[in-house]
C-alpha cells in the first residue's frame, strides 16, 4: 500500500490549486452573491481536462482516475465548491457516455463536451421519487424510431442552461429493471424547465425542474441497452458520490486554512485565541478528521479504479464521512472565527452554505448508510 502520490499525481493536484486560485476563489464570492453561472471560466477549467476527467483520449478526455479526480476536485472545490460540483456533475454524464453510449454518441458528443462548449445534467430525481430513485414515473414510450417522454424531474443541477440531459426513464414496468438511460438535447420539442431554484447555497449553478410533454427524442439517443439505465445511474453515483466528498473536504480545508490564519491574528484577553489549549485542541481535532476522512475518499477511490466488489460500500462509507467530516469542518472554523465567521465579509458561511447539501444530493447520508448496511449484511 502506497500512500504517496506519483509524480503525475503531484502535477495535476498543483495545476487544479493553481487554477483554483487564480480562476476561482478570487470570485467565488461575487459569484455566490449575483447567482452567477461562471461557463467561461469552467470552459477555461476544462482546457485543463477537467471536464472529461476519465474520458477515454480519442474523444478529448483525459483519461485519468478516479483518485486523480478526487484530488482535483479538493482543491477546485476550496475556490469554488459550488462551482466546483457542477463540473463534477459534467463530469459524470461524461464518463456515462463513454462507458456505456454507443461509439456514434460518443463521437457525436464527447469532443465538444470535453471542452464544456457542451453543458450536460444528470436527471434522476423527481418531484415524488428521491431516495427511491427506482420509483421513478417518468415515462419513455417506444414510438417505432423514437421514444415519446412524459414526466418531470425535480431539482436537475443545470436545468435550463445545460445543452444535454442524461434522463432516466421507464420505457419497461415497475422497479429498476424498467428504467433506460436516453439522452435529451436542450431545443427538443417538449422538453421545458421550470424556474431557477432559489437555494441556501450552490449559489453559482442553476437548478430547475425539467419537464417532458409529449418530448420526441431518437431511439439512437438510447444509452447501453433498453432496461439498463438503473444500473448506469448507480454506477455514475458510485464516482460522482467520490466527488461530492472531495469538494467537502476541499472547502473544509480551506476553511481550517481561514481558521488557522485567524486564530493567530485574532487577540482576545492580551493574547491571540490561538493561544488557548481549548481551541488548539478544536483545530488538531479538526485536522485529525479531516485526514481520516480524506484517507477514506482516496481508498475508494482507488477500489472503484480497481473495480473492486466493494467499491460501491467503499464509496458510500467515502461519502457519508467526507460530507458529514466536512460539515463539521466547516461549522467549527466558523464557531472559532466568532461573529465575524457569520458575516459575509469572510468566505466562512459562503463555505457552510455549499457544503450543507452534499449531506442531502448524489444519494442522502442516511441512504448512504442503507447501502453499506444492505452490503454488510449481506456479506
Ligand atoms: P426524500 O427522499 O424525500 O428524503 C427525505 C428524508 O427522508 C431524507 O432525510 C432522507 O434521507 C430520509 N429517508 C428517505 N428514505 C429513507 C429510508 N429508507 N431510511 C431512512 N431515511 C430515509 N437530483 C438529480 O437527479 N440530479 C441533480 O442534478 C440534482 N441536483 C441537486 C441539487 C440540489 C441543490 C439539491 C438540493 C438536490 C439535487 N438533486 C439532484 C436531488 C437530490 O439527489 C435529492 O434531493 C436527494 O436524493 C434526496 O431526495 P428527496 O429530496 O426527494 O428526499
Ligand atoms: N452499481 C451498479 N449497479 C447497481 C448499483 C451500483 N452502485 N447499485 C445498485 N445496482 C443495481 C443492483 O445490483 C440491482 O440489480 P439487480 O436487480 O440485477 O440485482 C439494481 O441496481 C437495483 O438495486 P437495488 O435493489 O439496490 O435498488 P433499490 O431500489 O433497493 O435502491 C438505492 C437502491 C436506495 C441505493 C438507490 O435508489 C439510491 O441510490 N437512491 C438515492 C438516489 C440518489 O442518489 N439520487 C441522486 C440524484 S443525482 C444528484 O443528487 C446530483 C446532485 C447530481
Amino acid at each position: 500500500m502506497d500512500f504517496e502520490l506519483t509524480e503525475d499525481q503531484r502535477a495535476f493536484k498543483d495545476m487544479a490549486a493553481s487554477f483554483s486560485d487564480a480562476e476561482l476563489a478570487p470570485f467565488a464570492k461575487e459569484w455566490d452573491e449575483e447567482s452567477h453561472f461562471p461557463i467561461p471560466t469552467m470552459r477555461k477549467a476544462a482546457e485543463l481536462g477537467f471536464a472529461g476527467i476519465y474520458v477515454r483520449e480519442d474523444v478529448g478526455g483525459s483519461a485519468l482516475k478516479r483518485l486523480d479526480a478526487a484530488l482535483i476536485f479538493e482543491e477546485l472545490s476550496r475556490g469554488c465548491t459550488s462551482t466546483a460540483a457542477y463540473i463534477s456533475i459534467h463530469n459524470m454524464v461524461a464518463w456515462i457516455i463513454d462507458t456505456y453510449g454507443s461509439e456514434e454518441l460518443r463521437q457525436k458528443y464527447l469532443p465538444t463536451l470535453c471542452k464544456m462548449d457542451l453543458l450536460t445534467s444528470y436527471c434522476l430525481t423527481e418531484p415524488g421519487s428521491g431516495s427511491d430513485a427506482a420509483s421513478l414515473r417518468t415515462s419513455a414510450k417506444d414510438a417505432g424510431d423514437h421514444y415519446i417522454l412524459n414526466g418531470s424531474k425535480a431539482f436537475i443541477s443545470g436545468g435550463g442552461v445545460s445543452d444535454l440531459y442524461a434522463v432516466m426513464a421507464r420505457t419497461g414496468g415497475d422497479g429498476p429493471s424498467g428504467v433506460s438511460c436516453i439522452l435529451v438535447e436542450k431545443g427538443t420539442p417538449g422538453l421545458s424547465f421550470g424556474a431557477n431554484e432559489v437555494k441556501l447555497g450552490w449559489k453559482s449553478q442553476p437548478t430547475a425542474q425539467v419537464n417532458f410533454q409529449d418530448c420526441k427524442v431518437p431511439k439512437s439517443n438510447l444509452i447501453g441497452e433498453e432496461g439498463q439505465g438503473f444500473k448506469i445511474a448507480m454506477s455514475a453515483l458510485d464516482g460522482g458520490r467520490l466527488n461530492i466528498g472531495a469538494c467537502s473536504l476541499g472547502a473544509a480545508q480551506a476553511c481550517l486554512d481561514h481558521a488557522l490564519g485567524y486564530v493567530k491574528e485574532r487577540k482576545q484577553f492580551g493574547k491571540p485565541i490561538g493561544e488557548f489549549q481549548g481551541l488548539q485542541f478544536r483545530i488538531a481535532d479538526m485536522a485529525t478528521e479531516l485526514e481520516a476522512a480524506r484517507l477514506l475518499l482516496h481508498r475508494a477511490a482507488s477500489a472503484l479504479d480497481a473495480k473492486s466488489p466493494d467499491a460501491t460500500k467503499l464509496a458510500a462509507m467515502a461519502k457519508r464521512l467526507a460530507t458529514d467530516t466536512g460539515f463539521n469542518v466547516v461549522n467549527e472554523a466558523l464557531q472559532l472565527h466568532g461573529g465575524y465567521g457569520y458575516l459575509r465579509d469572510y468566505p466562512i458561511e459562503r463555505f457552510f452554505r455549499d457544503v450543507r447539501v452534499h449531506q442531502i444530493l448524489e444519494g442522502t447520508n442516511e441512504v448512504m448508510r442503507m447501502i453499506i448496511a444492505r452490503q454488510l449484511l449481506k456479506d
